[in-house]
C-alpha cells in the first residue's frame, strides 16, 4: 500500500500514526505541498481535491484522511475499530473532529503557517473561539472516559487527537481543560500517539 504524505499536514499525520499502531508498514511518497506539487496533472487524478493524504492499494484509490484510518484499521480485528455497535460511537467523534475540531484547526494553521507577515487577525480570533468551543465539548466527554469513545484507545483518539501536537505553534485555548490534558499527555507519551507530533 502507498500512502502520499507530507508529514507537515495534521492529516496525513494521523494516518501514519494509525499504521504504526496496526503494525502496517506503507511505501510512502512525499508530495510537496509548498512545491504545489499536489496540483500536478498525476496527483490530481488520484486525488482531485488536490490534498493529502491519499491511499494507493492495488486497484483502491482512497483519500480522506479518517476514511483511509477505517479502511486500514479494517484490513483485521481491531479494538481500534471494533466490529460492534461502538464502531457508530468512533464514526460520531470522527465527522465530528472532521467538521468542526479539524475545521477550526486548519484555518489556524493557514494563518499561521502560510499567510504569511499578514495572517487575518479576524479570521484567528474566530477560528480560535471555535476551537475553544469544540475543545470544550470534548473536554467534558473525557471527564468519564480514558479515551474518547470509553475505556479503550480507538480510531477516535488519533483522529481527535492530532489537533492537539499543535497546541504550542497554534497556540490553541486549552486553558483549565483538564481532561483533555490529562489524556492527551498520557497518549501522545505512547510510541504510535507521539507521531501526532510535528516533528
Ligand atoms: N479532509 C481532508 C483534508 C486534507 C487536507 O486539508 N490536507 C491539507 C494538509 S493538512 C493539504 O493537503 N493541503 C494542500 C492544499 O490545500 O493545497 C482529510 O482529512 O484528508
Amino acid at each position: 500500500m502507498k500512502l502520499y504524505t507530507n508529514l507537515f499536514s495534521p492529516n496525513a499525520r494521523k494516518v501514519h500514526a494509525v499504521a504504526d499502531e496496526l503494525g502496517i508498514e506503507l511505501e510512502t511518497q512525499t508530495v510537496d505541498l509548498r512545491a504545489g506539487e499536489q496540483r500536478t496533472p498525476e496527483y490530481l487524478a488520484l486525488n482531485p481535491n488536490g490534498k493529502v493524504p491519499t491511499l494507493v492499494d492495488g486497484d483502491t484509490v482512497l483519500w480522506e484522511s479518517n476514511a483511509i484510518m477505517c479502511y486500514l484499521a479494517g484490513k483485521g480485528d481491531t479494538d481500534l475499530w471494533p466490529k460492534s455497535a461502538k464502531r457508530y460511537d468512533i464514526l460520531r467523534w470522527m465527522f465530528w473532529e472532521s467538521n468542526h475540531l479539524n475545521n477550526a484547526l486548519n484555518r489556524l494553521f493557514f494563518q499561521k503557517f502560510f499567510a504569511g507577515d499578514n495572517p487575518d487577525q479576524a479570521l484567528i480570533e474566530r477560528a480560535t473561539k471555535d476551537f475553544r468551543k469544540y475543545a470544550t465539548v470534548l473536554d467534558a466527554n473525557l471527564a468519564n472516559n480514558a479515551y474518547v469513545t470509553g475505556d479503550t484507545l480507538t480510531l477516535a483518539d488519533f483522529t481527535v487527537g492530532v489537533s492537539f501536537g499543535y497546541a504550542v505553534p497554534l497556540e490553541l485555548p486549552l486553558e483549565g481543560l483538564d481532561n483533555i490534558n490529562r489524556w492527551w499527555t498520557t497518549f501522545s507519551a505512547t510510541k504510535s500517539g507521539s507521531i501526532l507530533l510535528p516533528g
